[in-house]
């Protein structure tokens, strides 16, 4: 494995030789992974590079409010010399690149990955696999910046912060370290102000009137199970077609569903036509176990934050009652070493 200053010095000679770059989302786009894009379009931009910036799936409503979601396409340019993949290490969230047959045009170039999810990278066309520990994608984008005294614009600054205060739920997360807050520091000091970066923010957080009553009949139909300890919620094929456009259906309860006394693992699974299964995880501070409770089934993610898809033909009903028994054996564990402290 390379260390990460002969990584970074990859980075510099692939972007330094590379006209045309194309900027890649996952098919799991969030604030992190726009802002993330982005910054790099304008950090790039200001090298004279062409940059082109593709997504696989639409981006989802609420992060329109950042101005340049609108250039972000659905196709690969026919020609670039390079590709940039932000914010996944994960090669199944790449899957709309091998519905149209077009990762082996990324694989062909040299492809740079810049994230921060400590799971394994499992995208092996890869020329760099770029991943510290941080709490967004943001942050290392801006590190890299600094190693590599790339110029930022204010805009690029706005859009890293946009990115950490994101990922970091406002600093709060556990993943947040003091060079997270220091970079916000930096960019404050540099003019930027974060009180226009969080109304703008706070935007985002508006519903629809209709998303409100919707959240409520999601919220009835949570299941607590294992002495409460672990919630579940499941969304229907009908509901995800529904208002997947405007928000995730998952993200409008999930935060809420561990606010229940006793529970610390909160599980939102989505029932697609085509009988695939997908489950969000979130966890507790202190209940680090969403990483291998998503392991368990294939997916990956952070120890508060994962998930997992399952499309082998298992029913629904088999994988929650799996997830349950899976996450209550976690929660025993983790329970016992509480417990022996
Ligand atoms: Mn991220």
């Amino acid at each position: 494995m390379s260390s990460d200053s002969s990584k970074i010095k990859q980075i510099a000679e692939i972007i330094s030789s590379a006209e045309t770059i194309v900027i890649v989302q996952a098919d799991n786009p969030d604030m992190d992974s726009l802002a993330s894009a982005l910054a790099l379009e304008s950090i790039f931009g200001q090298r004279d590079k062409n940059i082109v910036l593709y997504c696989g799936v639409d981006l989802p409503i609420h992060l329109h409010y950042l101005a340049g979601w609108s250039r972000v396409q659905r196709e690969l340019p026919k020609q670039f010399d390079a590709s940039v993949i932000v914010d996944t290490s994960s090669d199944g969230l790449l899957e709309q690149l091998n519905k149209n047959g077009s990762k082996a045009w990324l694989a062909a170039k040299p492809s740079i990955v810049l994230d921060h999810h400590s799971t394994k990278s499992t995208i092996s066309f890869a020329s760099v696999i770029y991943s510290p520990p941080a709490v967004a994608t943001g942050e290392v984008i801006y590190e890299l910046c600094q190693k590599l005294k790339w110029p930022m614009s204010d805009e690029a600054k706005k859009l890293i912060a946009i990115a950490i205060l994101s990922d970091s739920l406002g600093l709060m997360s556990e993943a947040t370290s003091a060079r997270s807050i220091h970079i916000i520091g930096e960019i404050v000091e540099a003019g930027i102000s974060l009180a226009e970066l969080d109304s703008a923010r706070r935007e985002t957080l508006k519903r629809d009137p209709e998303l409100i009553h919707y959240k409520g009949r999601l919220l009835q139909r949570v299941e607590f199970h294992s002495h409460n300890r672990i919630a579940t919620v499941s969304i229907p094929w009908p509901e995800i077609e529904k208002y997947s456009p405007w928000y995730n259906p998952s993200m409008l309860v999930i935060d809420d569903m561990r606010l229940a006394i006793g529970t610390d693992v909160a599980v939102a699974f989505k029932l697609y036509k085509d009988g695939k299964v997908t489950a969000k995880i979130r966890c507790n501070f202190g209940y680090p176990l969403a990483d291998k409770l998503a392991e368990h089934f294939g997916g990956g993610g952070h120890s508060l934050a994962s998930g997992f898809k399952i499309t082998d033909g298992r029913t629904y009903d088999e994988i929650k009652t799996e997830t349950i028994e899976v996450a209550a054996e976690l929660l025993d564990q983790i329970e016992k070493k509480h417990e022996s402290r």
